[in-house]
C-alpha cells in the first residue's frame, strides 16, 4: 500500500550556529550563538514521536560524517589546519534539513511506475554543497528495492535544493499527481538557490509527464524577504495548496494552470493583510508539515514560533474555526533547528511508497526512537560555543557520538559518508 512516509533528518552532534546561509535571516541573526546539539536532537525526536502519535509512518535519515574529511582533502587541507570558515563549512550539521536532501517523485507520477529520487546538489551554499555524496549513499541503502530509482545529483552550476522547492498535488497520495517545481530567478540581495534548469533536469530524469508538471517562479519579493526556499512560504498536501499571497511571481497564472490540471484543488491563500510576509517568514507558518493522518483530519504541524506570533496565531485559529480543508493545528518545539532557519517541514523528506519496500533500518517506531534518544542523551555534546569548533576534543566527541548511533542502528557501513 502506498503511504506517505516522513523521513526526518536526525539532528547531528555537530549542530552549531555559524551564519553560513546569506538570505536565511534566522541563521544570519544567530551566527556565533552557542548551540545545544543534544537539546536540538531531542526536539527533533519529539517531533517524530508526535508524527507517530498521529498514526503517520515515520522514517529517519542519519547525520552525515562531520567534519567532512573527504571534502577537506579535496580542498588540500585537513580540519585542524583549515581556516575557521572552512572548518565551519566542513562541520555543519545541515543535513538535518532533509527537505533539501532530494526531490521525490512517487511511482504514480512516473513513466516507469517506480518512485524516483534525486539527491539535491545544494551548490549555492558551500557548507551544503558537499552533502549530496553522503545523502546519495543513504538513499541508495534505504531505497535499494527495485520499487525505487535513485539518481545522481544534477551537475553544477545548476542549483538544486530538493523537495523544499517541489510540491505535489493529487487526490490522494497513491493517485497520480501534479508535480510543481518552484524556482527562483532573482532574490534582491540574496541568491536564488533553485535554478529552473535543475528542476527541469530532475523532472526529465524522473520521467514525469510534461503535461502534468508545472515550473513556477518564486517571487523575488519573497526571496528578498528571507524565503530562501519555497517551503518557507507554501506547502501542499493532497488536493490542498496552502500559500502566502506573495509566494509566487505570477500567482494568477499559476493558480489557473493548476486548476486546469486538478479542478478539485483547494487553494488556501493567506493574504498579506492578515499575515505579512515578514511575519510568515519569522514565524514559519508555512514551514509546517501538512499531513493526512489515518483519522482523515488534515493537520498542520507548525512550530512554536507560529503560535507565539499574534497575527499568525489569530490566523491559525480562524483557519480551523472555518470550514476549509485544514481541520487541525499541532504545535512542535524545534527551536534549535528554527534558530538556523529550519522548521518542521525543513526537517523532513516526504516519500510516498510502500513501507515494506524500504530498508527497515531507516524506519522508526516508538521503541527505536527511545533507543536513538538514549544514544543522543549519552553522546551528543550538550553545547557548542562558536569559538569551540577548533577544539580537537570536541571534534573527537562529535565523531564518536555518530559512531555510537550507527552502531546502535546497525548502519556502520555509513561511517565514512
Ligand atoms: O540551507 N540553514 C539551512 C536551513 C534549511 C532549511 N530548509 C528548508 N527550508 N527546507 C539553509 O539555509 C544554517 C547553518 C549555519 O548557518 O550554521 C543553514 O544551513
Amino acid at each position: 500500500m502506498l503511504t506517505e512516509i516522513n523521513f526526518d533528518g536526525l539532528i547531528g552532534p555537530s549542530h552549531n550556529f555559524a551564519g553560513l546561509s546569506p538570505g536565511n535571516l534566522a541563521a544570519t541573526r544567530n551566527a556565533g550563538a552557542t548551540a545545544f546539539p543534544r537539546k536540538a536532537a531531542l526536539e527533533g525526536i519529539a517531533k517524530m514521536r508526535a508524527n507517530l502519535a498521529l498514526g503517520l509512518t515515520q522514517g529517519v535519515l542519519m547525520p552525515l560524517a562531520r567534519p567532512d574529511h573527504v571534502w577537506l582533502a579535496r580542498l588540500a587541507t585537513d580540519y585542524m589546519s583549515a581556516a575557521p570558515h572552512l572548518q565551519a563549512q566542513a562541520l555543519s550539521a545541515s543535513a538535518m534539513w532533509a527537505a533539501n536532501a532530494a526531490t521525490v517523485s512517487p511511482a504514480p507520477d512516473t513513466a516507469d511506475g517506480r518512485c524516483h529520487l534525486s539527491p539535491a546538489n545544494l551548490v549555492t551554499m558551500p557548507h551544503r554543497s558537499h552533502e549530496w555524496p553522503g545523502t546519495l549513499a543513504q538513499l541508495r541503502l534505504a531505497f535499494a528495492d527495485p520499487a525505487f530509482i535513485v539518481h545522481e545529483a544534477v551537475p553544477a552550476p545548476f542549483g538544486d535544493e530538493g523537495a523544499a522547492n517541489h510540491m505535489r498535488l493529487c487526490d490522494g497520495h497513491g493517485a497520480s499527481g501534479v508535480e510543481i517545481f518552484v524556482y527562483g530567478v532573482s532574490g534582491g540581495p540574496f541568491p536564488a538557490r533553485q535554478h529552473r534548469e535543475a528542476s527541469a533536469a530532475v523532472a526529465r530524469a524522473h520521467g514525469l509527464d510534461p503535461a502534468r508538471t508545472l515550473f513556477v517562479q518564486q517571487s523575488e519579493e519573497a526571496i528578498a524577504a528571507g524565503a530562501f526556499h519555497n517551503d518557507v512560504v507554501a506547502v501542499a498536501n493532497e488536493r490542498v495548496l496552502f500559500a502566502h499571497e506573495k509566494a509566487f511571481a505570477d500567482r494568477e497564472g499559476f493558480y489557473a494552470a493548476l486548476r486546469a490540471l486538478l479542478p478539485q484543488v483547494e487553494i488556501v491563500e493567506v493574504p498579506e493583510a492578515e499575515v505579512s510576509l515578514a511575519d510568515a517568514i519569522s514565524s514559519y507558518l508555512f514551514n509546517a508539515q501538512l499531513v493526512s493522518p489515518p483519522d482523515g483530519v488534515m493537520t498542520l504541524i507548525a512550530p512554536e514560533e507560529a503560535r507565539a506570533n499574534p497575527s499568525v496565531r489569530a490566523y491559525m485559529k480562524g483557519l480551523i474555526a472555518g470550514n476549509g480543508p485544514i481541520r487541525r493545528v499541532g504545535i512542535v518545539d524545534v527551536r534549535q533547528s528554527m534558530a538556523n532557519g529550519g522548521g518542521p517541514a525543513c526537517l523532513r523528506l516526504r516519500v510516498v511508497a510502500d513501507p515494506a519496500t524500504i530498508d527497515p533500518r531507516f524506519l522508526v517506531d516508538a521503541e527505536k526512537l527511545d533507543r536513538i534518544a538514549a544514544v543522543v542523551e549519552a553522546h551528543w555534546p550538550e553545547e557548542i560555543a562558536h569559538d569551540a569548533i577548533g577544539d580537537p576534543a570536541l571534534i573527537a566527541r562529535i565523531e564518536s557520538a555518530r559512531a555510537a548511533l550507527l552502531e546502535t542502528l546497525d548502519l556502520v557501513e555509513l561511517t565514512y559518508t
